[in-house]
């Protein structure tokens, strides 16, 4: 009752991206990617970009989180929400990967499976006319992140082309998007957020929404690292980029998120 009236208080005094980040830091970070998944898929249309970077993103236990506290909050399933707002190939993958049935790492090294899981993209990609992508989604939404990562070093030793680049020669659209992004998280998760805060802030008029929505669903979880990330890929540390591209009040809260100059 009082986070409700403390809520509408604020929505009466803020507007704008200032009030969208000040709202998201009233909710836990899977209150938060819940209430972001519902938006993305509300009414009429959908906004892809939201559900992928979301969907794609977080790893198993925090999509178990967000799917059990989506239930709470909204009384219904978000596969289901998923299933309804999507189609075709796109729809599975999300699926597949909110179903949650990526394997936990394990301390074996399983070389024989991880020769087999690259043939097998291969196989089902650049190899064949047209692309088997079910056999891709398997792969990539049920093993674990650390054999992805071997599996694809291991791929380049059947194609000529890296897996980042088979996808872009395979699929289009928001299949393209989303296996990018899965593949960009496999490799290194705070560096896919480095890359989208740099890319949201760079592009003419920051698109703020972006900028915060990764400070806000990260600022708990591994914001330092992303921080470290920014730094050594773009040489200018979030600090200062925040600084030249937002401003005002709602420039003040993303710096006092940030933490810090690097
Ligand atoms: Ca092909």
């Amino acid at each position: 009752q009082l986070d409700d009236d403390l809520v509408s208080a604020l929505k009466g005094a803020l507007s704008g991206s200032l009030e969208a980040l000040i709202l998201g830091l009233m909710k836990s970070t899977a209150q938060y990617d819940a209430s972001e998944l519902k938006a993305s898929m509300k009414g009429l249309g959908t906004d892809e970009e939201t559900l992928i970077e979301i969907v794609c993103s977080r790893n198993n236990e925090e999509l178990a989180e967000i799917k059990r506290v989506y239930r709470d909050m909204f009384k219904k399933d978000l596969e289901k929400d998923v299933a309804g707002d999507t189609s075709g190939n796109f729809a599975k993958l999300l699926l597949a990967l909110v179903q949650t049935r990526r394997d936990e790492p394990s301390n074996v090294v399983d070389y024989e499976k991880i020769d087999e899981d690259a043939r097998a993209l291969y196989e089902a990609g650049v190899k064949r006319k047209g692309t088997d992508v079910v056999t891709w989604i398997e792969i990539m939404s049920q093993r674990s992140v650390p054999h992805l990562q071997k599996v694809f070093e291991r791929y380049k030793s059947y194609s000529p082309y890296d897996m980042k680049e088979s996808i872009r020669k395979e699929v289009k659209g928001d299949l393209e998007k989303s296996f990018l992004t899965l593949v960009e998280c496999f490799e290194n998760r705070q560096l896919y957020f480095a890359s989208r805060l740099n890319e949201a802030m760079k592009s003419k008029g920051a698109k703020e929404k972006v900028v915060t929505r990764i400070i806000v669903s990260r600022c708990e979880v591994d914001l330092i690292k992303i921080r470290t990330e920014f730094k050594k890929h773009f040489k200018r540390s979030l600090y200062q980029t925040i600084t030249e591209h937002t401003k005002g009040d709602y420039q003040k809260a993303l710096l006092s998120l940030c933490g810090g100059d690097d």
